[in-house]
């Protein structure tokens, strides 16, 4: 399809619906239908590298993923002579995330009788991927859009642009995803495997029931430090009234050893998901469906503390120096490690090299962090309000603006 793309579709005036250094997502309208879509307009070259097969492979995604109702739906493909134009189907509801950090007891937060519907929902969306080796590795608030907001809608996975094949042949191990949400193997640049997004899903199912975010810290050092020492607290006042099997279900996820974590498959089956149609209150179905997940809870309670109030004294932020240049602003929370992926090489090269300078950096940083002194308690804490938002979408390819 080479006509252009402004034949066929009107451009709807009005507020982007994400923007990030190489994509901008807008609504627009097909001329012929009057059906409303959302054209992601992504660049082919950045930082002066043809990025246009990792546009490809993530269309290529879209096109796997047609066959589940949980990922956003691929219209069409444009092709110009420097972007391409995915236009993909319009979610209304926008992005979960900010139910998930409006005001808890109010109207717009997410009762847990509706966290169980749609992570079911979410997780059937990841176990679909999974069985076809696909791995989103950039699970979070902002990549869960809703078909429609009042009443909530059901839930569309978006944006496979760090999406990953996984395979039991070759490795593979890359730094990349949104800090607050990645694993700790990542890192550790340690092999990525879909019990990677398992980890981001049990980090998503605690943001949802209570609107803290476990990991954050003050800066990314922190976040990465409470992440690799499993810094995370049980015990918030946002998590006493959850049903018990709530808990028992991000234990089963938020675990350091990738091999120990619940699958999308068991995660499925869990007490906890069993009583969709429950009243929110009410306890859980027994144990009997998952049994394998029990464990879980009782194993990883003795890493956990509850968090403190203090947070340590305001260190340099020294991250993010190296972003100067181009486009708008982007929501720097949401940005990936910039700081540790500085060569020059497109990342689809940094697949099972050993002793990349990348996990050299990142060891370090987390090194120095714990160096510090005041590390071994959690510094977990709700969302930055005060930072601006612009617009929901974090930079398309954060690694490969830094790496491509
Ligand atoms: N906010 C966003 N998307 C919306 C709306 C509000 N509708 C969409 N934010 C958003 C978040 C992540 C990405 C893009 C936009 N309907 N369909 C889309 C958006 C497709 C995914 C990242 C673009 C109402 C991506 N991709």
């Amino acid at each position: 399809m080479n006509e252009p793309f402004t034949d066929h579709y009107s451009i709807l005036p009005g507020r982007e619906l994400g923007r990030g250094k190489f994509a901008v997502v807008r609504k627009c309208v097909e001329k012929r239908t009057g059906r409303e879509y959302a054209a992601k307009f992504m660049r082919k070259r950045r930082k002066g590298q043809d990025c246009r097969s990792e546009i490809v492979h993530e269309v290529a995604v879209l096109e796997l993923a047609r066959a589940s109702e949980r990922v956003v739906n691929l219209h069409q493909v444009y092709e110009m002579a420097s972007e391409m134009v995915l236009v993909l189907e319009f979610a209304a509801g926008g992005e979960i995330y900010f139910q998930c950090v409006a005001e808890r007891g109010e109207e717009e937060a997410f009762s847990e009788t509706e966290v169980k519907r749609l992570m079911r929902q979410i997780l059937e969306g990841v176990e679909f991927l999974h069985r076809n080796n696909v791995v989103h590795l950039d699970l979070k608030p902002q990549n869960i859009l809703l078909t429609r907001d009042a009443p909530v809608g059901d839930i569309k996975i978006v944006d496979f642009g760090l999406s990953r094949m996984v395979n039991s042949h070759k490795e593979l191990r890359e730094i990349m995803g949104t800090p607050e949400y990645v694993a700790p193997e990542i890192l550790n640049y340690e092999p990525i495997s879909t019990a990677t997004d398992m980890w981001s899903i049990g980090v998503l199912a605690y943001v949802m029931l209570t609107g803290v975010s476990p990991f954050l810290g003050d800066n990314k050092q922190e976040t990465f430090l409470n992440i690799s020492q499993l810094n995370v607290s049980y015990t918030e006042d946002e998590l006493l009234h959850l049903d018990r099997a709530a808990l028992a279900f991000m234990q089963a996820l938020l675990r350091k050893k990738p091999q120990e974590r619940a699958t999308a498959e068991q995660c499925l089956r869990h007490p906890w998901l069993q009583q969709i149609q429950e009243e929110a209150g009410q306890p859980s179905a027994s144990a009997a469906a998952a049994p394998e997940l029990q464990e879980a809870a009782s194993a990883s309670s003795a890493l956990l503390h509850s968090s403190p109030e203090e947070s340590p004294a305001a260190r340099e932020e020294n991250e993010d120096v190296e972003d100067e240049e181009e486009e708008e602003e982007v929501h720097e929370e949401l940005m990936v490690m910039a700081a540790y992926t500085l060569h020059g090489q497109c990342r689809h090269t940094t697949t099972t090299t050993t002793s990349s300078s990348e996990k050299e950096v990142l060891a370090a940083a987390v090194a120095a962090a714990a160096a510090t002194g005041q590390q071994q308690k959690a510094v977990s804490k709700r969302f930055k309000f005060e930072e601006p938002f612009i617009g929901g979408l974090q930079e398309i390819l954060p690694t490969g603006e830094f790496i491509c």
